[in-house]
């Protein structure tokens, strides 16, 4: 995969360069999870067959990810919705309504930036933390539909419900949230992604994209918002993804929901006299203040250089600070190893003074929202 190119390609005062090529970039093999128990081919394979793509993690360093080779993970289904026919139902609101794909378009559009990441992403299964990607959605928000609608009547609680339906379970996908939640994070329904309408695979025409929030909750080929009364109940709220947690000393099972702070190496490309690091820090409800790299294994820890998305975007007057308040920043650190191998990883800290952990919380137990530092080993050729 990564190209040769010869490193002491100039010749110097006229000496003929020796023919020694290094790689343009270095591959980071994750520490944890199945691509090191089979190697990164066979893992991808295994995770095609539960209906789930990585982006590669090299692609995870910057600003946006681009839709082709963007991650995926749903049930297999795929539907083909017509946009001629395609009906988004509103329900158990002021007013119940139905719109067209027309009647979203006409809708006043707002802009988020913010990382879509499975609930499972980066587990000990999956140690290679590439279910996550960064993207611009836009379309109408969730508070834009639901004021067409008179406002939420009655309704504290909202399910999302999918077009694609399992065959013999007859249901499509859905999951919940509660208004709070919803307005909490700013909820857009996007027609959109990166400027372009929604691929099929990411849900053409309509989904929900929830900023912050786990994306088992960004419901594709949205069909059909309910309000309800009470917490929506089904299957993938209920029991798919969640968590045990120790609370008042009982283990109680808990949905996943806001995406906690995190950080990952992602990509080692050789620069003019060494190495590039670069990775990106998200989640944990506040911006992020630092970003630390250790190339021994933990024993000393170096501030990398980070951008956040704030500083990125400083000159788009289409979003403001709270469209993008869901969005990793990147970090680079320039490094210069002697051949050999490593052992890498990023920490980072918010403006809450909150640091990652280092290890898994034992008061948690499952396989969602897992966010201790992810180690990543590297072999460093020689000249
Ligand atoms: N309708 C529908 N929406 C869905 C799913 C699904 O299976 N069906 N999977 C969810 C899960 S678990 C994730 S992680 C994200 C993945 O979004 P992507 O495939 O666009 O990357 O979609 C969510 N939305
Ligand atoms: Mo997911």
């Amino acid at each position: 995969m990564n190209s040769l190119a010869p490193l002491t390609g100039e010749s110097v005062a006229g000496v003929p360069s020796t023919a020694i090529a290094l790689p343009d970039e270095l591959d980071l093999l994750p520490v944890d999870g199945l691509p090191r128990w089979f190697g990164r081919r066979l893992a991808s394979l295994f995770m095609r067959f539960v209906s789930m793509e990585e982006n590669s993690p090299s692609r995870l360093s910057t600003m946006l990810t681009p839709v082709a080779g963007y991650f995926r993970r749903d049930r297999h289904v795929h539907p083909r919705v017509d946009a001629e026919s395609y009906r988004l139902e509103v329900t158990g609101v002021a007013g119940d309504q139905v719109f067209d794909l027309a009647a979203l378009r006409e809708l006043p559009f707002e802009d988020r930036v913010c990382v879509q990441e499975c609930a499972g992403n980066g587990n000990h299964v999956m140690g290679s933390a590439g279910l996550c990607g960064q993207a611009r959605w836009s379309g109408p928000s969730l508070a834009t539909i639901l004021e067409r609608c008179g406002g939420v009547g009655d309704a504290t609680h909202f399910a999302f419900h999918g077009l694609d339906r399992v065959p013999l379970l007859k249901r499509g996908y859905h999951y919940g949230l509660s208004l709070e939640e919803l307005v909490e994070a700013r909820a857009i329904i996007a027609l959109e992604m990166n400027g372009e309408p929604l691929s099929r695979r990411h849900g053409f025409p309509a989904r929900l994209v929830v900023p912050k929030v786990y994306s088992m909750s960004h419901v594709k080929w949205l069909g059909k918002i309910e309000g309800r009364t009470s917490p929506h109940n089904g299957i993938h709220n209920r029991l798919v993804f969640t968590n045990k947690e120790l609370r008042g000393g009982r283990w109680v099972r808990v949905q996943a929901r806001w995406i906690g702070l995190k950080s990952a190496i992602n990509h080692c490309r050789r620069d003019r006299d060494g190495w590039v690091l670069t990775g990106c820090a998200w989640g944990g409800g506040a911006p992020i203040t630092r970003v630390e790299v250790t190339t021994d294994g933990g024993a000393t820890w170096e501030d990398a250089e980070v951008v956040r998305p704030d500083q990125h975007f400083d000159r788009d007057p289409a979003l403001g600070a709270a469209d993008m308040d869901g969005a990793w920043a990147l970090f680079t650190h320039r490094w210069r190893p002697h051949p050999g191998e490593y052992l890498l990883a990023s920490r980072v800290t918010n403006a809450d003074g909150v640091v990652q952990r280092m290890e898994h919380d034992p008061k948690v137990r499952g396989h969602f929202n897992v966010t201790k530092v992810k180690w990543r080993r590297v072999q460093v050729p020689g000249l």
